[in-house]
């Protein structure tokens, strides 16, 4: 039998940073609205960076921490809701910046949960036997699908990419997870429709932009995802108190406070950098994760079990308990 398991992290965000006031300066809102209700204080956004760039800086920063050259990689996922272009993939782009002549490369596009769905994927080829070496990285430029008309969404979202190396290992890290998919409600959290333009075709609606059902999402988060990462601790057969931390979508700070109590498990538990970044959609949950490794909060060495949960656009959610 064949195991997968997270060797290296790493996270990138583009320079430019704006902030709640920044922000209250061109539109109707205040640090005071966004700030208590979304725990949010700034946001990075690029002004000459495209998701593959994000990802690409990502992706060389996993090779140089693995002292490993592009050629010994198999495959490359990259999980994003705002690809650069549909063809090629930003996956692609990524593979050609880098040099990674051996992988084939794809993008992941389940929004929020593109970072878990993906590293489950990921952590499937691996356990085939088929492949021995992956890079997993959310990408976003959200920035760019952002309705800046729209006080209610503008201010929640930012630009970012994080990732992890995927190698072979000789014991099982990835001890349980649950996705699921409810497409009914898809309408609720939505952006980048592209319609038909054929002479021949009736017109579709043209909504390129981000749209959102606040309540509807906040009210999903609380009930069917805090329902759905107890389903996986018990699938794990392991208790509450054995997951040392839990990483989840960086969407909301009241969302963690509330899961926190639902789940009954100490704040001190749920790390947060929504602050910092915004809601950046596929790649909150890899920079979480790298920022925490970076801070020494989280370590590499095999003796510590993280549950990982992505949840929004689909809808979709994804949980995964991992060793790290
Ligand atoms: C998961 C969630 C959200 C989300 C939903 C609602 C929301 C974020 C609505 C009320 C508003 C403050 C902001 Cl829970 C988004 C995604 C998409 O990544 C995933 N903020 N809010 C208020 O008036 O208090």
């Amino acid at each position: 039998m064949k195991y997968a398991r997270i060797s290296q992290v790493a996270h990138y965000a583009p320079r430019q940073v704006i902030t709640n006031d920044d922000l209250a300066e061109i539109m109707d809102t205040s640090d005071e609205w966004i700030s208590s209700r979304t725990g949010i204080k700034k946001r990075h956004l690029a002004y000459d960076e495209s998701t593959s760039d994000l990802a690409t800086k990502v992706a060389e920063k996993l090779l140089t921490k693995a002292d490993l050259s592009a050629d010994e990689l198999d495959f490359i996922i990259v999980a994003t809701i705002t690809p650069d272009s549909l063809m090629p993939s930003t996956a692609a782009r990524v593979q050609a910046n880098i040099g990674a002549k051996k992988a084939f490369a794809f993008d992941m596009t389940a929004a929020c949960s593109g970072f878990v769905f993906a590293l489950s994927m990921g952590e499937k080829l691996i356990a085939s036997g088929t492949y021995q070496k992956g890079l997993i990285i959310g990408s976003e430029t959200l920035s760019k699908v952002v309705d800046w008309t729209d006080r209610g969404t503008a201010v929640l979202f930012g630009d970012g990419a994080g990732g992890v190396l995927l190698e072979s290992a000789q014991m099982q890290y990835f001890l349980a997870e649950k996705q699921g998919t409810d497409g009914s409600r898809g309408e609720k959290l939505t952006s980048g429709f592209l319609g038909l333009s054929s002479p021949f075709a009736q017109e579709t609606p043209d909504q390129k932009y981000l749209a959102m059902d606040g309540r509807a999402i906040f009210d999903f988060a609380i009930r069917d995802v805090a329902q759905s990462i107890s389903e996986t601790i018990e699938a794990s057969h392991l208790e509450v108190e054995d997951i040392d931390y839990f990483l989840l979508h960086q969407a909301n700070e009241r969302i963690l406070n509330k899961m926190a109590k639902k789940l009954g498990v100490s704040r001190n538990k749920i790390p947060a950098n929504m602050m910092e970044y915004g809601n950046t959609s596929a790649a909150s949950i890899p920079i979480l994760l790298s920022e925490c490794v970076e801070q020494g909060i989280i370590n590499l060495n095999g003796n510590q079990t993280i549950l990982l949960s992505g949840f929004g656009g689909g809808l979709t959610w994804g949980t995964l308990i991992v060793t790290i």
